[in-house]
């Protein structure tokens, strides 16, 4: 029999639209959605809305059980402790972490908060399935509460390297909390080995066997679980007739030009979303005398609007995408089309099936499955897939053309590979990241993580 699933998230994955609820975008929430719905499980989270949280309630066959948040909380905890100190840290620290101990006391006050109501809706023999670095400190003070159920937690960004890790002022209070899990689950094979060293340096853990650490008398278990996309709902959409002739239309409205590049991307400095702009103005740089070859849309989502490095973000890349246009586009056509909004799912893959070639040049990110949603929409006419080497998708997806988002050139010199890719070189390439792709979809890694939890 499957055992009831509660998973405990930042974020509920719905959102109040001023009527009703409705299911959020993104890549967590499209990820676990349909997981749950299977498993008859429950949803832990904040609701969106600072005050007085709504009773539970049930969305889409899905238990939804709200946590608050106030508004202070929502700047200390969420803006600052999360997405100005963990998130710069764990990506690399391409920008500089904020450690504030005024951010830190909320941060350990709303984990404490998540921990009691997820405790409150969790049965016996139950799994608590925890997600991402919002919420490091649960599986510890969870298992002080309730050691009758199974605790797994799943980390959707990288764990970076120790030399990076050691920065943080609570590190050893962060791998306790981590450690209080069953199964510690990560992206790649890489985080897997960060966190391991991590955890024997600042929490004194021993390695009992591959991927196994000893700590407090209990055995813990590391998993390497990439995540996936519902490659099957892409694949559907992207042949539908509706979308496809959306895709000859934007196709149109972009001046039928040779190649259509794409980028999709939130709007964040991990994304290399300027660089690789950079890298395009080489592109027209070196094909002046054929002006209109290129097309380049950049859908970006508003993402964390509030917090400066953000803000500075978005004024940069439209500076650079109005300087792009300026010195290479004329009356009536810009080689760069920029979207600063979020697409319905159709309009997205529209996009995916227009595009000749995707640009995913993050400069770090844990998985990225823009990758491998566009991957999933390319059946018949292949499209070429240009990759950073630091992404984790790069660790499953090989025969993407691989690139270093820091080069420039380098990126320009593969945006021209990619234009310039014979059609038998890139349908063999393609073949090969759909069959990961299909191969290797959500409810594969719903089911490895689930199978691991399940096993204690
Ligand atoms: P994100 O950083 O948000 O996720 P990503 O994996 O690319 O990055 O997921 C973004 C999701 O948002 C995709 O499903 C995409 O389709 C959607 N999206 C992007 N642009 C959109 C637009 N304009 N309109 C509508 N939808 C759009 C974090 C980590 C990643 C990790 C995921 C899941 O940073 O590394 O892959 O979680 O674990």
């Amino acid at each position: 029999m499957t055992r009831r699933i509660v998973v405990v998230a930042n974020r509920l994955p719905v959102s109040w639209d001023g009527k009703g609820w409705v299911t959020s975008p993104g890549g967590l929430v499209r990820a676990l959605e349909p997981v749950l719905r299977r498993a008859n499980g429950s949803w832990v989270g904040w609701s969106g809305n600072t005050g007085e949280p709504p009773e539970p309630f049930e969305h889409d066959g899905i238990s939804q059980r709200p946590v608050s948040l106030s508004e202070e909380e929502l700047e200390s905890f969420y803006y600052g402790f999360c997405n100005s100190a963990l998130w710069p840290l764990y990506h690399d620290a391409v920008v500089s972490p904020q450690f504030h101990r005024h951010h830190w006391r909320p941060y350990r006050r709303v984990n404490e908060r998540y921990a009691r109501v997820a405790a409150e809706t969790l049965h016996q023999g139950d799994i608590a399935w925890i997600q991402d670095y919002q919420l490091q400190l649960v599986p510890g003070m969870l298992r002080t509460i309730r050691s009758d159920v199974t605790i797994g937690f799943y980390l959707h960004i990288p764990f970076p390297p120790i030399e990076l890790f050691s920065r943080l002022p609570w590190r050893e209070e962060v791998i306790a909390g981590m450690l209080g899990s069953d199964v510690l689950a990560f992206q790649t094979s890489a985080s897997v080995q960060n966190f391991a060293r991590a955890a024997r340096k600042f929490g004194r853990a021993e390695s009992v066997g591959r991927r196994e650490l000893e700590w407090n008398g209990r055995v813990i278990k590391l998993q390497r679980a990439p995540i996936a996309i519902d490659t099957d709902q892409f694949e559907r959409l992207a042949r539908s007739e509706a979308v496809q002739e959306r895709a000859a239309e934007l196709r149109r409205e972009l001046g039928d030009v040779e190649h259509v590049i794409l980028g999709v991307d939130r709007l964040d400095y991990t994304k290399g979303i300027d660089l690789r702009l950079k890298s395009f103005a080489g592109l027209l740089d070196q094909s002046r005398e054929h002006p209109r070859r290129f097309a380049y849309v950049q859908v970006a989502v508003p993402s964390r609007e509030s917090v400066p490095a953000y803000q500075d973000l978005r004024s940069e890349i439209e500076q650079l995408v109005g300087h792009i246009n300026g010195t290479y586009g004329e009356a009536g056509w810009a080689p760069v089309s920029y979207l600063y909004r979020s697409l319905a799912i159709e309009e997205l893959v529209a996009y995916y099936v227009t595009a000749d070639v995707m640009l995913v040049t993050p400069l770090r990110d844990g998985m990225n499955l823009v990758a491998k949603e566009y991957v999933a929409c390319r059946r018949g006419n292949p499209g070429v897939l240009v990759l950073s080497e630091f992404a984790g998708a790069a660790e499953q997806l090989r025969s993407a053309v691989i690139v270093n988002p820091y080069d420039v050139d380098g990126v320009t010199e593969a945006m021209r590979r990619a234009t310039e890719m014979n059609y038998g070189e890139a349908r063999i390439r393609m073949q090969r990241l759909r069959r990961t792709v299909q191969r290797e979809d959500v409810f594969k890694w719903a089911s490895d993580c689930l199978a691991e939890l399940e096993a204690f």
